[in-house]
């Protein structure tokens, strides 16, 4: 990276590999992420340590790992811009994290609202990984001290305690890591569930008609948007509350037309029923989506290529987190040969 990339403000995101990557990722990270490489110097990495803390099928896990890093490139991250990287290939997020958690109490884990979540949904594998998760997560963004944090709303709290940690260890040792600001990037930008449209679209969602993955084809995503459920209304209009599906719909067919709610509105209130504008969200998202799945495919068919890509990220990330925990062990107390 140029000593121009060094002066720019460092951000720093991450998704876990588990599931597919679908089109609620690209409007409520990606895109952002695609747009801030330009501005700021970036990270973006993909969690595989995170993704362990539920259970996962090896052989899918190297997969999945794989076709995020692939997506995150169809969608637009230049990894000559950004430094993308796998998690696991950084050891120094790990080993910080030791380090961090002997700094954390078990309260302040405890209190995380995620943890509760995953541990009620996951009741037969609650790991001492899915308690200390907020912890490693931490260490990914204070190794690289990074100024902002592009996340969505939910990991606001987990924020809170990075900066914690971020001032508890300046404040106990010396100033060492900067302490950054969440970057809440999904406003306007959450994407329901095409079968229950007051949930989150969800990777992990069983049933697969809720889900536009960015690498269904054509016929399935008409087919997906087709059979979405909305009311029985006959008014497209912008109302979250009363139309959760058609709000959905809109908020679908303002990503991938960049029409205004107003203008959509405007354009289809002379239509009686919702089948025409149905069929109009499926027209905009087929053709928005064709040429990411069909880069998607060109990248994640030369895995050569793709993984050389992460090598290289990974060898810059390396450097760089190598520095900060070099600091970290030495004010630690930990003995430098
Ligand atoms: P899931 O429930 O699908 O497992 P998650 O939020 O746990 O989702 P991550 O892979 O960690 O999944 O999410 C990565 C990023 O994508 C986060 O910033 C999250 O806010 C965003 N994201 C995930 N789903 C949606 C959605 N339906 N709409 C908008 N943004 C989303
Ligand atoms: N917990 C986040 C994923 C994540 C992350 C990070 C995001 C892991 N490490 C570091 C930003 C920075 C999630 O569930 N979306």
């Amino acid at each position: 990276m140029s000593e121009q990339h060094e002066q720019r403000k460092v951000i720093l995101s991450g998704m876990q590999p588990s599931g597919q990557p679908h089109i609620g990722h690209f409007s409520g990270a990606l895109k952002n992420w695609v747009q801030l490489q330009h501005e700021f110097d970036s990270l973006f990495c993909i969690v595989d340590l995170h993704a362990i803390t539920v259970r996962q099928e090896p052989a899918k896990l190297r997969k999945a790992t794989l076709d995020f890093a692939a997506m995150y490139i169809a969608c637009g991250i230049d990894p000559e811009k950004s430094t993308l990287f796998v998690q696991s290939h950084v050891p120094q997020h790990a080993e910080l994290a030791w380090v961090l958690n002997c700094m954390t109490g078990m309260g302040e884990c405890s209190r995380m609202t995620q943890f509760k979540d995953k541990s009620a949904q996951h009741s037969e594998n609650v790991n001492v990984g899915l308690f200390t998760y907020p912890i490693l997560m931490a260490s990914d963004i204070l190794i690289y001290n990074a100024d902002l944090v592009p996340v969505g709303a939910d990991q606001k709290q987990h924020l809170e305690l990075t900066r914690n940690l971020a001032e508890r260890f300046n404040h106990h040792y010396s100033p060492t890591f900067t302490v950054p600001e969440p970057y809440i990037s999904d406003v306007g930008g959450k994407i329901m569930s095409l079968q229950e449209p007051t949930k989150k679209m969800s990777k992990s969602d069983p049933n697969e008609k809720a889900t536009i993955f960015l690498r269904d084809g054509d016929a399935e995503i008409r087919n997906k948007i087709k059979r979405a459920v909305t009311d029985s209304g006959t008014r497209i209009v912008m109302d979250e509350a009363g139309s959760p599906g058609i709000a959905n719909l809109m908020t679908l067919y303002h990503l991938t037309t960049g029409m205004s709610f107003a203008e959509i509105e405007a354009s289809f209130a002379s239509t009686s029923g919702y089948a025409p504008f149905k069929e109009a969200v499926a027209d905009a998202v087929a053709t928005f989506v064709a040429p990411i799945r069909e880069r998607f495919l060109e990248i994640r068919n030369n895995e050569e290529e793709l993984k050389n890509i992460l090598k290289r990220g990974a060898e810059h990330a390396r450097d760089r987190a190598r520095k900060t925990l070099r600091k970290v062990y030495k004010k630690t107390g930990f003995v430098e040969l």
